[in-house]
């Protein structure tokens, strides 16, 4: 049986290098819309993967099916106002995704407790600077979101050894990690040295890094914190409260990943503090060819009857 066509509305050009989405297809034909193919009619088209897309291009897909989101996070794609109705949205889950976002919270721990940016410097100067080295168990780090991402890398922190907490809207239970759920932020809070956010972000979390959580933070005796880590959302960020934190030592440093807008502008003063990792929203890309591969699986699963995995509730958001 000939595969159905796959529309995609990806731009891969950077991830690319490291493998392409045919490779994981499995031979599934595609029109590859942001690459400029424009076919005379979208008609029969019952599949979609997308990350940037035009407004109208739902409109031009009457047979549209299942949307693929090419990300873990969905809040572009259901902030699109011409969004069909009714049409499951699958988000990208896979162990590719989730390792490199991982990798990158724990080095960003790591960073602060081992005073990364301290040596730079002194390096930079040529100077033999000693700092003083408390250990990751004298260190709390709260991790708000205990999705997948989330309680991966609650599993992989506690392997360092921090003592891991971890804050969701529903209460979870992870071995070896103390779990808060919505209505106990504040106790949380007051226990975390390091807070990571791995939000989706919604209603709910919009703007919730602001000064009156930093503020609630606890401090480390020794180490500059609290440190703010954000591989989530930017928009779930207050960035003119992360800013005068930072003036006044409210947070003793910060890693950002990802930004209210998005390139963060050359004018934000985050780039230029000290204690400041910024990143271009890199944490975690999704692996082309994994992606094609998940992709080509769940459209095999949804017509094999078996149903889709990985479903966007459309209510919550994410
Ligand atoms: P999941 O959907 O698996 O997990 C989301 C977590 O957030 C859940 O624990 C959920 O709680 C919690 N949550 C949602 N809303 C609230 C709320 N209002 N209050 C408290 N907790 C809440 O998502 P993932 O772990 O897969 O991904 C998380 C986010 O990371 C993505 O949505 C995306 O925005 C971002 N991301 C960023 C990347 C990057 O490169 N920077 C790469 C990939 C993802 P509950 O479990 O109770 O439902
Ligand atoms: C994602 C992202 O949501 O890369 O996957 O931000």
């Amino acid at each position: 049986m000939d595969k159905s066509t796959l529309l995609l509305s990806v731009d891969f050009t950077a991830a690319e290098k490291l493998g392409s989405i045919h490779d994981g297809l499995d031979g599934r034909p595609v029109v590859d819309w942001a690459k400029g193919e424009r076919p005379d009619s979208l008609v029969g088209v019952k599949y979609a993967l997308v990350w940037e897309f035009d407004h109208d291009l739902f409109d031009r897909m009457p047979d549209l099916e299942v949307i693929f989101s090419a990300g873990a996070g969905v809040d572009k794609v259901l902030s699109n106002p011409a969004l069909p109705k009714d049409i499951p949205i699958v988000r990208f889950v896979d162990h590719s995704l989730t390792t490199r976002m991982s990798e990158w919270i724990c080095m960003q721990c790591l960073n602060h407790l081992r005073q990364q940016k301290h040596y730079d410097a002194a390096q930079k100067k040529a100077v033999w600077a000693d700092a003083p080295q408390p250990q990751a168990s004298d260190v709390t780090v709260g991790i708000m979101g205990l999705g997948v991402l989330g309680q991966d890398s609650a599993k992989k922190l506690k392997a360092l050894g921090f003592n891991v907490l971890g804050w969701s809207r529903t209460q979870k239970e992870i071995d070896g990690v103390v779990c808060y759920d919505e209505s106990e932020l504040d106790v949380f809070l007051s226990k975390t040295n390091y807070l990571v956010g791995l939000l989706p972000l919604t209603a709910g979390t919009t703007a919730i890094f602001n000064r009156e959580n930093f503020t609630k933070l606890a401090k480390h005796p020794v180490l500059p914190s609290p440190i703010f880590i954000n591989g989530g959302r930017g928009k779930s960020q207050v960035e003119t409260d992360i800013v005068s934190c930072l003036e006044d030592g409210t947070l003793g440093g910060v890693s950002l990943d990802v930004f209210e807008s998005e390139p963060l502008p050359g004018g934000s003063p985050l780039w230029h503090f000290e204690n400041a990792y910024i990143f271009p929203h890199v944490a975690a890309n999704s692996d082309v060819k994994s992606l094609g591969a998940y992709v080509d699986g769940q459209i095999k699963r949804y017509e094999n009857g078996e149903g889709l995995e990985n479903l966007v509730d459309l209510k919550l958001g994410y």
